[in-house]
């Protein structure tokens, strides 16, 4: 019932199933994983697709010939095992070159060296059928304040994303930018660093209908944030183009852990605020498995985060669909039906005449004041059908 189909549209980056458990203390505990073996191991767990940074794919430094002979064999096994690339993304932060950021490095060989490999990492996206292309920008951001001016950075990321809109449409690409804001690490600060920051930053664009976001649960969580509240913005702006799923013990380092794994009552919220709300893009895990697991370890953990998604979306109907959950509900929604149309004709628009009402009310003040919500009790609710008792 719970297993994963590809209906289900759950994707995974390649390099999150290859990753091989390196840590600033320790070095890798896993045989490198090849995208060929991630493909068809991902589609027989029930995967939809996946995503992939293009030195995931081609090394860095490849001649042509191996990366033609490279692409060649992840098209033949993305068609033998029926799996798609919804998503593609730049890798900007791992060569020394991109040591104090891509786009909004000091140097400006380095910014027109992250334009060139981004423009040629989009085509190679493209290419292998890549609708959403994200931008983490891993090392934009600080060590030291004294080096940059914040407001030129911002420019300059303006830069160059309105110049790699124009480069899409230039060539006719069907793709649209995901930014995906992080707080820190691997830099101390990273400029946009959450949901809001991005969101706002998006507005200030040559072309914003061209870009939304790649929110990451670990993210939000990292700088203390609600990220269903997050989620729940970017949704209602029209904005989520893609997220990153996974999970994290509060305000650390960037733990990437297996969606649901920790954080189950928030991620229960998340699932059901993106079925309720009509979300159609794809389910993304930006995650990873324990350093202490071997290859099998790997696929248990890929198989973790699709199926805890799938039963916290059945829970989710269920909650929903429990007459005691909405008795309560509507209950706790229901006030004075004057004032009911008095809001709902805020929502329309303002008005001399609504200003007027508004002003002449009278409002018990007191009794209202003395209202008990409720919420305890639907808590419960919510809690019991997390925990299976409903
Ligand atoms: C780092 C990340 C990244 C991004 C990726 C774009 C390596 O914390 O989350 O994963 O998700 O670069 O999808
Ligand atoms: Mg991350
Ligand atoms: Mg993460
Ligand atoms: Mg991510």
């Amino acid at each position: 019932q719970y297993a994963p189909k590809k209906e289900d549209r759950f994707t995974f980056g390649l390099w999150t199933v290859a990753n091989q458990g390196r840590d600033p203390f320790g070095d890798v505990v896993r045989p490198p994983l090849n995208p060929v073996r991630s493909v068809q191991k991902l589609s027989e767990l029930g995967a939809w697709g996946v995503n992939f940074h293009d030195n995931d794919l081609v090394p860095f430094g490849s001649s042509p010939a191996e990366k033609d002979r490279i692409v060649r064999d992840f098209k033949q096994a993305l068609n033998d095992y029926g799996m798609v690339v919804p998503m593609a993304t730049t890798n900007l932060f791992f060569h020394p070159i991109f040591k104090d950021g891509a786009f909004t490095a000091v140097d400006p060989s380095v910014r027109a060296y992250a334009l060139q490999k981004t423009m040629r990492a989009i085509d190679l996206g493209v290419e292998l059928g890549a609708k959403t292309y994200v931008f983490w920008g891993g090392r934009e951001g600080v060590d030291s304040e004294a080096s940059k001016n914040p407001m030129e950075a911002v420019k300059r990321m303006r830069d160059a994303i309105n110049f790699l809109s124009e480069y899409v449409l230039d060539n006719g690409y069907d793709l649209r930018f995901a930014l995906e804001p992080k707080p820190n690490e691997p830099r101390s600060d990273t400029y946009f660093p959450t949901i809001g920051h991005a969101l706002a930053f998006i507005y200030t664009l040559d072309h914003p209908e061209m870009v939304g976001l790649n929110p990451e649960v670990a993210h939000e969580h990292m700088a203390g944030l609600n990220f269903v509240h997050g989620i729940g913005q970017a949704l209602e702006a029209g904005k989520l183009f893609h997220i990153d799923l996974n999970d994290q013990k509060g305000p650390r380092y960037d733990q990437d852990l297996r969606f649901g794994s920790e954080n189950i009552k928030s991620m229960f919220f998340l699932v059901r605020l993106l079925e309720n709300a009509g979300y159609t893009g794809p389910l993304h895990f930006d995650a990873h498995a324990y350093r202490t697991e071997d290859e099998q370890g790997v696929w248990d953990f890929a198989l973790g985060c699709m199926r805890t998604y799938n039963i916290l979306k059945a829970k989710a109907q269920r909650f929903d669909a429990d007459p005691e959950v909405q008795a309560l509900l509507h209950t706790i929604n229901t006030g004075d039906s004057a004032h009911q149309s008095l809001v709902d004709q805020v929502r329309q628009g303002y008005s001399k005449d609504l200003a007027r009402q508004l002003s002449e009310t009278n409002f018990d003040v007191e009794t209202l004041g003395k209202r008990g919500y409720q919420y305890e009790k639907l808590d419960q609710l919510a809690v019991e059908h997390i925990l299976g008792t409903r």
